[in-house]
């Protein structure tokens, strides 16, 4: 009998080591790697739903209000004369071209809590017949306001939604 055969194994031969090594080695970076992704995952998440609630927002602040000014001012598409801020807009097409940055509340108050994020505003007439299409300003009993949530110059959500006049 030979002599090796009769010999105890004891341990890994290094070949067996390096093998271990490079498994554990790819273990880690698939763990790490699936990490990375559910929190780029999370941060989407995130951003998705802080879009949502300033889109809601706009739509809760814009669906009373009427198509006409109220006021004897000349009703122009946009803020009309004298209208400056968000506690001023009294009509829907007040809102057309309007950036809130910070972001606002139902109420008009300044969210400052979101203030990398923006919302930015248009109203828009559109056909009644095809609501893809736009018409001239006031050429329509319907319109369609669409928000867009932009944080630190990326937009993250964004929306739109018909109103008809009451
Ligand atoms: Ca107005
Ligand atoms: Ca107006």
């Amino acid at each position: 009998m030979k002599r090796s055969e009769n010999k105890i194994r004891s341990g890994f031969t290094l070949i067996e080591a390096l093998i271990a090594m490079v498994l554990i080695g790819v273990s880690i970076a698939a763990l790490i790697a699936s990490n990375v992704s559910h929190t780029q995952a999370n941060a989407h998440g995130m951003y998705t739903s802080t879009a949502e609630f300033l889109i809601e927002e706009i739509r809760a602040m814009t669906m009373p209000l009427d198509f006409v000014e109220p006021d004897e001012v000349p009703d122009t598409f946009g803020p009309d004369d004298g209208e400056v801020d968000v506690g001023d807009y009294d009509d829907l097409d007040d809102f057309d071209g309007i950036t809130f940055s910070p972001p606002v509340d139902v109420s008009g108050n300044t969210l400052n809590d979101f203030s990398e994020y923006s919302q930015v505003v248009t109203v828009e007439s559109v056909n009644p017949a095809d609501f893809t299409s736009a018409v001239d300003d006031f050429d329509s009993s319907i319109v369609r306001v669409s928000v867009s949530i932009v944080m630190n110059g990326k937009q993250v959500g964004s929306t739109s939604w018909l109103i008809t006049e009451k």
